[in-house]
């Protein structure tokens, strides 16, 4: 974006400014789930998507489904009864009376447009039909359109309506730091409960997360180096689970790896882990990232992540003349791309993600943390990033960035200083896990800078 996008953007209110940047009305699903139901691991990841048999019509209209395939939750809200068919997937519920509902599975499916009514005779002529679209872009609607069947004026309207939707409300946030209870000896105890809750990832958009304590990214542990550290964790889940602190130096049964260094933690069982906070190698801090090392491929993208930081990070000496003096805020931002979860930056998807606001000449730490399964490449409009940590240790000269490459695992730490006012779009640059043709969406949130 050049400097004269970014004093457009100034111009009008926050919402209208970033809308020059974004997205669009999105396929009116509700998405849910039925908690609990969870009778196997695959089976958890299948979302459940509400279908509302109403008066006269269906809703919503257009219906999204992954090729890994759905629950329908198909529920009655008229007062007469209903009959749901969608022919070509081989669905057909049977008359369903006012209040009734009925789950149907959709098994795995390729990609494929289908079409749907109401079969109670004359409904689907009197308005009750639709279509269902299986595939596209994932867990979620589809971004990634080219826009081919939009006009220009279309696709305006729609980039204009997701931005002004930025920063959308929407239930659980996820990160926060987590008190310890602190024992008789001085050992911070952290509690945590592996556990699958209904995660809303934009708004409307709610998926079956594996969580922390019900949030995504699981809770900041933060202790400063020395501490005794107990953390406690309950296995909630319909599979076992164990928990690795990635970055961080633990004695070897503690490392978390089932079956070798410890077993698996079973469902209703706990583990504990106890250690001493290290500073990482040749480091005065550590930057790590507590998650699962087991099935981890799904517990991981679906949510089982969360930030464990030791001591505090020193403003390297170098950067001092340059105005990189104190550090107004910090922020730990994990990147995730799959599972349940999807394109994502700490666990919501734009519009729902989090803006952050400096002063002009603030700066601000970032921690950056890949628990997806793709490289993302973190760029942050204007604002002057240095790199001064990788993995919790400090570059021994720091490295400019507007653009860094956060691979699965890694973890960078920047500083960020505020040089101009504005929105400034942070987001990663590969255009497809950013923006479609109704705007921007999954892995995008914005630096407001204050004059
Ligand atoms: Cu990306």
């Amino acid at each position: 974006m050049s400097k004269n996008d970014a004093r457009a953007l100034s111009i009008g209110s926050f919402a209208v400014a970033v809308a020059a940047l974004f997205f669009a009305a999105i396929l009116l699903i509700t998405r849910t789930s039925d908690q609990g139901t969870a009778a196997s691991p695959s089976e958890a990841a299948i979302e459940t998507i509400a279908v509302n048999l109403g008066a006269m019509k269906i809703e919503p209209a257009e219906l999204n489904i992954p090729t890994v395939g759905a629950h329908l939750k198909i529920v009655n809200i008229d007062t007469q009864a209903h009959a749901f068919t969608i022919p070509g997937l081989g669905v057909a519920t049977e008359n369903l009376q006012p209040g009734e509902s009925v789950t149907v599975r959709i098994p795995k499916q390729s990609e494929g447009t289908f079409e749907m009514w109401c079969s109670v005779p004359g409904h689907k002529d009197a308005g009750m039909k639709g279509t269902v679209i299986i595939g596209t872009a994932g867990p979620g609607m589809d971004h990634t359109g080219s826009g081919a069947t939009m006009t220009w004026q279309e696709m305006d309207a729609a980039m204009l309506k997701r931005a002004q939707a930025f920063p959308a409300k929407t239930a659980g946030h996820g990160g926060d730091r987590l008190e310890p209870t602190v024992l008789a000896d001085g050992t911070k105890q952290f509690d945590l409960v592996a556990k699958i809750v209904q995660w809303e990832v934009e708004p409307g958009r709610l998926v079956e997360a594996w969580t922390y304590n019900g949030v995504v990214p699981g809770p900041e542990i933060h202790v400063n180096v020395g501490d005794r550290v107990r953390i406690v964790l309950k296995n909630d889940l319909p599979e076992s689970t164990s928990l690795h602190l990635h970055g961080i130096r633990v004695p070897n049964n503690m490392d978390g790896v089932d079956p070798y260094t410890q077993p698996p933690t079973v469902p209703g069982d706990s583990f504990t882990y106890e250690f001493v906070a290290k500073a990482g190698a040749n480091s005065t801090f550590a930057t790590g990232i507590y998650h699962s090392h087991h099935n981890a491929q799904t517990q991981i993208p679906n949510g089982m992540f969360g930030a464990i930081t030791i001591g505090d990070i020193p403003i390297p000496d170098v950067l001092k003349p340059m105005g990189y003096t104190s550090i107004a805020k910090s922020v730990n931002m994990v990147l995730n791309d799959s599972g349940t979860i999807g394109l994502s930056l700490n666990g919501k998807s734009f519009p729902a993600t989090e803006p952050y606001t400096l002063k002009k000449n603030e700066v601000m730490l970032v921690n950056y943390y890949n628990e997806g399964l793709m490289g993302h490449p973190m760029h942050l409009h204007q604002p002057m990033g240095w790199v001064i940590a990788k993995d919790g240790v400090p570059l021994l000269t720091p490295m400019p960035t507007d653009t860094l490459w956060v691979a699965p695992g890694e973890r960078y730490t920047v500083l960020y200083k505020a040089i101009e006012p504005g929105v400034w779009a942070w987001h990663c640059h590969i255009l497809t896990h950013a923006e479609g043709a109704q705007g921007m969406f999954g892995m995008v949130t914005a630096l407001i800078v204050e004059p």
